[in-house]
């Protein structure tokens, strides 16, 4: 009756799809269905449409996230819509979330549901086959009569008063691989939202600083049980902010002590800089290996116009990263250069000054670099100052299939007419001239030697400043495939 989709999303290490996972959750017993991954699945619109053929599917579930999913999504659907056209095709995600129209005018999606989809899709296919009212189920948008439509929205879902998932309903042995964190990794979702407004997050922008976190009892026990049952060790967190409350962390590393298993998760840089020192004993001693911290910017100004909030400054992040060498703990910054400011080239010069200094506090820390692209979070300054700068979101789903759109939520040349092509330029050379004099530690297939390579490479200009034109750097990380963990994850 309903097929739940995972559009490929990477070419690397698989991860259990949990957002169609909790999907299924939500229908278990309830409506028959099956999940196909596109991340394992190579031929997925082909299984897709073979599986449809044989009669029984009514629905076809996506979900989207922004990138190079999005595309397979559209193809995806483009390809359903003209050869099953009675098939209702319902979109998820952070996408769909924050473009319902655009998506719903495309003419290949029926229904959006926005934001957290665990009650509101059960409700929009029961109200569908019993012939119910669908203007007030919370969170679907819909085109009726040609105008999209979005219902109110779907306050944020306890994640405590949620089934739990389904694992038997994937493979889960396919999901279990190696990443710099151990040789059986398995990807976990402990909590929703976050309690900050970071103008850039579209995290933010579905949650609005909404945050709730499953037990301490309840994540440590969950992953006993891949312990038990799949001899993992070491787990990814994909909470957008999993250090929120450090009595649940503190309690967590208590329970995790003794599991041999190592985690990875990501926090802000000001509410850990302020855990008591216990608890940095306790979670280096429960296997903490590395922490994605939003450094954003060393600027009190741009962090401002972000709405970072907190006490966060870019005193903050000096210390954690000089507190976490003491622990033993990686910490992994990223920034998101390019804010829309009068002041942007020195503040990106500001920011490369920054980032040399946190590598002389902390030679470790590995360093992700973004370029500010919009995300469409219309209450925040940041998104209102690039409006200001005359940006503004393609007319058409179509439109995201080509250059800038279709890699601009990949954050690194987006489409942002205040940013000149010579900062971009600076940028990207700083990138890679970074990356080459202190190779990523998560890139497992680059040898001893390939690493040498690249250091004797980079040192030098780094040492230097000299980023102009790194061709032969940028012909080394080519040929070695070079890695960068905010692609496509560890
Ligand atoms: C795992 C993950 C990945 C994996 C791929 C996962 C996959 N689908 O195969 C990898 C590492 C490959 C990845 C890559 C990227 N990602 Co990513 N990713 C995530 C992450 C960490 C977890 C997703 C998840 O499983 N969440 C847990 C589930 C339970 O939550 P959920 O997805 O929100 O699902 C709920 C609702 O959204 C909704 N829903 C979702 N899908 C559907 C479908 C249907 C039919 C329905 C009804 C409802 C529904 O209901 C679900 C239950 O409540 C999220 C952040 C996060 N914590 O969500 C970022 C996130 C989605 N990624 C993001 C981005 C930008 C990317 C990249 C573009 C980054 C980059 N620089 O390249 C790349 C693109 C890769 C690509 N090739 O497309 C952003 C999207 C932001 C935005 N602008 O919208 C996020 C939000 C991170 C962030 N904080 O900004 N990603």
């Amino acid at each position: 009756m309903i097929l739940l989709v995972n559009p490929r999303a990477t070419t690397w290490h698989y991860r259990i799809p949990l957002s169609v996972l909790s999907i299924g959750a939500s229908i278990e017993g309830k409506f028959p269905y099956e999940i196909l991954d596109g991340n394992i699945d190579p031929s997925l619109h082909a299984s897709v449409l073979q599986r449809i053929g044989r009669g029984d599917i009514r629905y076809l579930g996506i979900t989207v996230m922004p990138g190079p999913q999005l595309r397979e999504a559209i193809l995806l659907s483009r390809r359903v819509r003209q050869s099953y056209p009675k098939i209702t095709i319902i979109w998820g995600g952070y996408f769909p979330s924050l473009h319902a129209a655009v998506t719903l005018q495309s003419g290949y999606v029926d229904y959006v549901v926005r934001d957290q989809g665990d009650l509101s899709f059960q409700r929009l296919i029961t109200a569908l086959e019993q012939g119910g009212a669908l203007d007030d189920i919370p969170g679907i948008s819909s085109i009726g009569d040609g105008t999209p439509r979005d219902n109110r929205a779907q306050g944020i879902v306890d994640p405590n008063s949620l089934s739990p998932l389904p694992y038997h309903r994937v493979d889960v042995r396919r999901y279990v691989g190696r990443t710099y964190l151990g040789t059986r990794t398995v990807n976990y979702h402990s909590s929703v939202g976050c309690p900050f407004v970071c103008g850039f997050c579209a995290v933010a922008a579905e949650y609005k600083a909404r945050w709730i976190g499953l037990p301490a009892q309840r994540v440590a026990d969950d992953l006993r049980w891949f312990k038990t049952n799949f001899n993992v060790n070491a787990v990814e967190f994909h909470d957008n902010n999993f250090f929120t409350s450090e009595r649940r962390t503190a309690e967590f590393s208590e329970r995790m002590k003794g599991m041999g298993i190592r985690w990875w998760g990501e926090a802000r840089p000001d509410t850990m800089l302020n855990y008591d020192d216990r608890t940095w004993a306790s979670m280096r001693d429960a296997g903490l290996a590395m922490v994605f911290f939003g450094a954003e910017s060393s600027s009190t100004e741009v962090l401002r116009l972000m709405e970072k909030g907190g006490t966060q400054t870019g005193d903050t992040v000096l210390a954690l990263v000089e507190k976490m060498r003491r622990y033993d703990i990686i910490p992994e910054l990223s920034f998101v250069l390019g804010a829309p400011t009068p002041t942007i080239d020195a503040d990106v010069e500001n920011d490369i000054r920054f980032i040399r200094k946190v590598k002389r506090l902390n030679p470790d820390a590995e360093i992700v670099l973004y370029v500010y692209s919009p995300v469409h979070f219309e209450d925040s300054d940041l998104y209102k100052a690039a409006v200001q700068y005359s940006f503004s979101y393609p007319k058409t789903l179509e439109d995201w299939l080509r250059p800038p759109w279709s890699q601009h939520d990949l954050r690194k040349d987006p489409s942002a007419p205040w940013i000149s092509k010579s900062l971009r330029t600076r940028i990207r050379n700083f990138e890679k001239v970074l990356n080459s004099a202190f190779p990523t530690i998560s890139d497992l297939k680059l040898t001893p030697g390939q690493r040498t390579v690249l250091k004797s490479l980079g040192r030098w200009r780094y040492r230097l400043g000299l980023y102009r034109g790194p061709m032969e750097i940028m012909t080394a990380q080519r040929l070695f495939r070079y890695r960068q963990p905010e692609v496509e994850g560890f």
